[in-house]
């Protein structure tokens, strides 16, 4: 193999070295080949000349130009097409924010990546209707614009639309700002716009499609996975946080395509450094095939007369924020600054104008360069792929634009500036109508339409188009895999962690779902007692097991398998999540319902990964999380940083969450059974989540006619046996209603009854609350509805004291509904490590607490006297110098 265009001053001494390396391959083996290098290697760092690292290249494209393939396409059709839907994202943005100001929108970064996505759409990424299900597309998010812009000239959105960019109040008549499924659900399939999250989804999308075909639940050889990100995102840790696990798994079904414009919001990505260099060490390292398209075509000739190598260097010495400067100054003064550093350069361009040099384009602005790269790329096997693309920022927008640091936030152009672009891409908009930037369709039978359609119809259908249908219909499991959890214990004991435990295990083994339980779990199998399940099930690994495990032998042992069916992350609640998302969205993306089940420490939900969550909202998964070792003080002996009592709080923020917080296992069994109906049966787009604990008991039966009080939020567990001459109504949640129901004997020496209450969701209780309240308002002619805890809880006896291991926040949220006095017991302020018994003193929520509570709710209404209550606080050992667990 010769290069053409590497600097080579001597290509006969070249290939003598060459020529010997491969001998002593042929004669003597690799091991002698490599042993021979590294000695070579380390006689050229003796004398200083060794190569700066492996892992970089010089400044150019990583493809020689003997290696470019032909271009298959009609280049001046497609540029025309290219031309038109650049003008059209122009328009849409333009117009938008020309109409209602402040509206918002992207120019500049659509206009960076123009090329980079029609090449994409007109050879490479396959549409849903292609033969195994098509690639999927992750766009960058602030390029939306170029992507309604190609649907419009497709004859998908109607010009109607075009012009409602960023509307979508009126449901169904605007163009959401991002890809957004939930907002645009026959559109958009992958959420990306919070960055970070795009890359580090794709990667885990990809690993899941190996995942599907490995399981023999769907054949993904087909399919692959496209990611398009920007350069200054690629800053987000989650952006290149999982780099790894794509080079170790060896997803060949992985393209990453980083539009390297070298700037991001405020300015330059690395003004002092190479952002292309820095991201090639970076994916190298990680074990990905990379490309660099940094020069157009242009550069082809310069480079192959630069035979000392003296414009690589240049061009590996100067710096982003250097050409940057070059994009916006005249050809005059690159001239001068990048040649003029040495004559020999300068002689390198003497032919070329001023004008010339200026338009010495960068490769990710070359449908050659990118065509050339794509297409190694889609061959590239044993390992993703990344794409680095040297762009300029507002590409051929006008000097207002284009590698200008204000680029990003720029919204309109100017009639003079509309007149230039119009000009540049000789479109058919006259003077007249530049004041309003008309949109530009050539005709659903104009040429350039037609060949767009031939290009997608050979390539499997327009995108992004989303799949609503699911085409595998499952068998439900029978009601019976969940009876012995409603019958509750004999004896013995057992914490709801450990009865998911069993029902996951369950379902595993049930003939109708049992291949579509994904269990997900961050390395913490033993901590939730789940370690069975990786020799029932195995645990996935694209490679089997090629090692004999430690524990072999063992009943419980670990076994990796190709066919394995848990997700093992390791210590990644974020992966974990991105595992989430794929799994919960195949129904769609793949067509294939899967049901993922993903344990973690409920801490280290919500609150660290939560925007995962909103995404898995957005992209409309469906699942379940669950949310293990919950609770402020359920959870004892690790502390502030472990003890969780607010995720609950934070799960409400999330519109598509429902939210558990279940007490006993026949509580348990019931939601998820339920679950699993709406999500798989009535395809309903809901994720639960449900918290889990570690606290053991004995489990009760399920008493008659509850089932829907436990969907619902809310049922009497029990009713007191005899009224005593006060009354108060004792609610709890998880755990604590052991302390609810100790709290009602505590209180029978006070001459208090009590009825205790089971809530497992005030989520769902204000959620309901909020819709009656929601009609009401709008409906004020008809018949009020009454929220059901309202309902529920008309007509009883007393205030009402609510005590959970979540913050009182918790409770809070249905407080405007209880008709009665309401008093939250919770679990404000940092978490500490100590036994249950002291926490939850500490945090005023164990049984002792309540009663002071309930009486002081008493005293408060006028029933008890305050001797009464100081009589109980001595008693009860409970001082009136009670720290207040907010100050720690
Ligand atoms: C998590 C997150 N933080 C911040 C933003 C706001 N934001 C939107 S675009 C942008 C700059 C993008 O730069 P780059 O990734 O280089 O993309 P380009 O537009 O240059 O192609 C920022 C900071 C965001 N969308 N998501
Ligand atoms: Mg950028």
């Amino acid at each position: 193999m010769f290069r053409s265009d590497v600097a080579d001053s001597d290509p006969v001494e070249t290939q003598e070295w060459r020529d010997s390396l491969e001998a002593v391959i042929d004669r003597s083996g690799t091991a002698r080949a490599r042993f021979l290098l590294d000695e070579t290697l380390a006689t050229a760092r003796h004398f200083s000349v060794a190569p700066l690292t492996s892992l970089s290249t010089d400044y150019v494209n990583t493809i020689p130009v003997d290696q470019e393939p032909s271009f298959p396409g009609d280049p001046t059709m497609e540029k025309r097409i290219r031309r038109i839907v650049r003008w059209n994202a122009v328009a849409m943005v333009h117009r938008a924010n020309t109409q209602f100001s402040g509206i918002g929108g992207h120019l500049s970064t659509y206009a960076s990546s123009a090329a980079l996505y029609e090449v994409g759409f007109n050879h490479f990424f396959r549409g849903p209707a292609f033969p195994g299900g098509g690639d999927h597309v992750y766009f960058q998010g602030h390029a939306a614009p170029g992507m309604y812009a190609r649907a419009f000239l497709e004859g998908r959105i109607p010009v109607e639309k075009m012009d409602r960019f960023r509307r979508d109040a009126d449901r169904g008549k605007g163009l959401s700002s991002y890809p957004h499924p939930r907002l645009m659900p026959e559109f958009w399939e992958h959420p990306t716009v919070s960055m970070g999250l795009g890359p580090l989804t794709a990667i885990y999308q990809a690993r899941f499609d190996k995942y599907l075909h490995d399981r023999r639940i769907k054949d993904t050889s087909t399919q692959r996975v496209w990611c398009f990100m920007g350069d200054g995102e690629s800053d987000e840790p989650e952006s290149l946080g999982a780099l790894s696990i794509a080079g170790r798994e060896k997803l060949d079904n992985l393209i990453f395509v980083v539009n390297c414009n070298l700037q991001r919001l405020d300015g330059p990505v690395r003004g002092n450094g190479k952002i292309i260099q820095e991201l090639e060490t970076v994916f190298h390292g990680a074990g990905w095939n990379v490309i660099k398209v940094v020069w157009g075509p242009e550069w082809d000739d310069l480079l192959a007369r630069d035979h000392e190598g003296l414009l690589r260097d240049r061009l590996n010495e100067l710096v982003d924020g250097q050409w940057q400067k070059y994009v916006t100054m005249p050809g005059s003064y690159t001239r001068q600054h990048v040649w003029g550093s040495d004559p020999r350069l300068l002689k390198l361009v003497e032919h070329l104008t001023d004008e010339q040099i200026r338009k010495l384009r960068r490769g990710g602005h070359s449908y050659r360069k990118i065509f050339a790269a794509y297409d190694r790329a889609t061959r590239n096997q044993g390992a993703p792929t990344v794409i680095l693309a040297h762009t300029v920022k507002g590409w051929a927008l006008g000097e207002g634009f284009e590698g200008v640091n204000v680029t990003h936030q720029k919204k309109k152009l100017g009639v003079e500036e509309l007149r230039q672009f119009r000009d540049l891409l000789e479109l058919p908009v006259s003077d007249k109508e530049l004041e309003t930037a008309p949109f530009y369709h050539p005709g659903a039978h104009s040429a350039e339409v037609k060949y767009m359609l031939e290009r997608r119809n050979a390539l499997g259908g327009s995108m992004p188009a989303r799949r609503n249908q699911v085409s595998v219909a499952l068998d439900l499991p029978k009601s019976a895999i969940y009876g012995e959890f409603l019958e509750g214990m004999k004896k013995g004991e057992a914490s709801t962690t450990m009865v998911f435990a069993r029902l996951l295990s369950k379902l595993l083994r049930d003939d109708g779902i049992c291949k579509r339980v994904v269990p997900i779990i961050p390395d913490e199998a033993r901590t939730f007692g789940m370690d069975a399940l990786f020799s029932q099930v195995g645990i996935y690994s694209s490679v089997g097991q090629l090692y004999e495990p430690v524990d072999k032998g063992k009943v419980l042992y670990y076994r990796e398998s190709k066919e394995g069916q848990v997700l093992e992350e390791g210590i990644n609640e974020a992966g974990s999540m991105a595992s989430f998302i794929a799994a919960g969205t195949a129904y769609s993306v793949n067509a294939q319902p899967m049901i993922p089940f993903y344990i973690f420490y409920s801490m280290f939900g919500f609150q660290r990964t939560g925007d995962l969550m909103w995404a898995a909202g957005d992209a409309m998964a469906r699942g379940f999380l669950l949310g293990a070792t919950a609770g402020r003080t359920t959870l004892q002996g690790e502390g502030l940083q472990h003890n969780d009592g607010h995720s609950h709080v934070l799960a409400a923020t999330l519109p598509s969450c429902v939210a558990y917080d279940p007490a006993f296992s026949y509580e348990l069994a019931t939601i998820i059974e339920d679950g699993i109906d709406r999500m798989v049966a009535k395809n309903q787009n809901v994720i639960y989540y449900i918290t889990l604990y570690n606290e053991s008991f004995t489990m009760p039966a399920m008493p008659e006619g509850v089932r829907e009080g436990i969907l619902r939020g809310l049922y009497r567990y029990s009713t007191a046996e005899k009224k005593l001459k006060h009354h108060v109504q004792l609610l709890g949640s998880g755990p604590l209603i052991n302390e609810a129901l100790r709290a009602r004997e505590l209180l029978k020496a006070y001459d208090v009854s009590a009825d205790v209450w089971s809530v497992t969701s005030y989520q769902q209780l204000r959620n309901e609350a909020l819709e009656c309240e929601h009609f009401n308002r709008f409906h004020p002619d008809q018949p009020a509805r009454t929220p059901y805890v309202t309902q529920t809880l008309a007509g009883v006896a007393g205030p009402f004291i609510a005590v959970s291991d979540y913050m009182k926040l918790l409770a809070d949220f249905i407080s405007r509904w209880v008709p009665g006095r309401f008093v939250p017991l919770g679990t404000e302020g940092f978490g500490l490590s100590d036994t249950r018994t002291s926490l939850r003193r500490h945090f005023e929520i164990d049984a002792e607490t309540m009663v002071c509570a309930a009486l002081d709710a008493l005293r408060c209404e006028g029933q008890i006297d305050v001797s009464l209550q100081l009589k109980a606080m001595s008693d009860l050992g409970i001082g009136s110098d009670k720290l207040d667990p907010m100050s720690i």
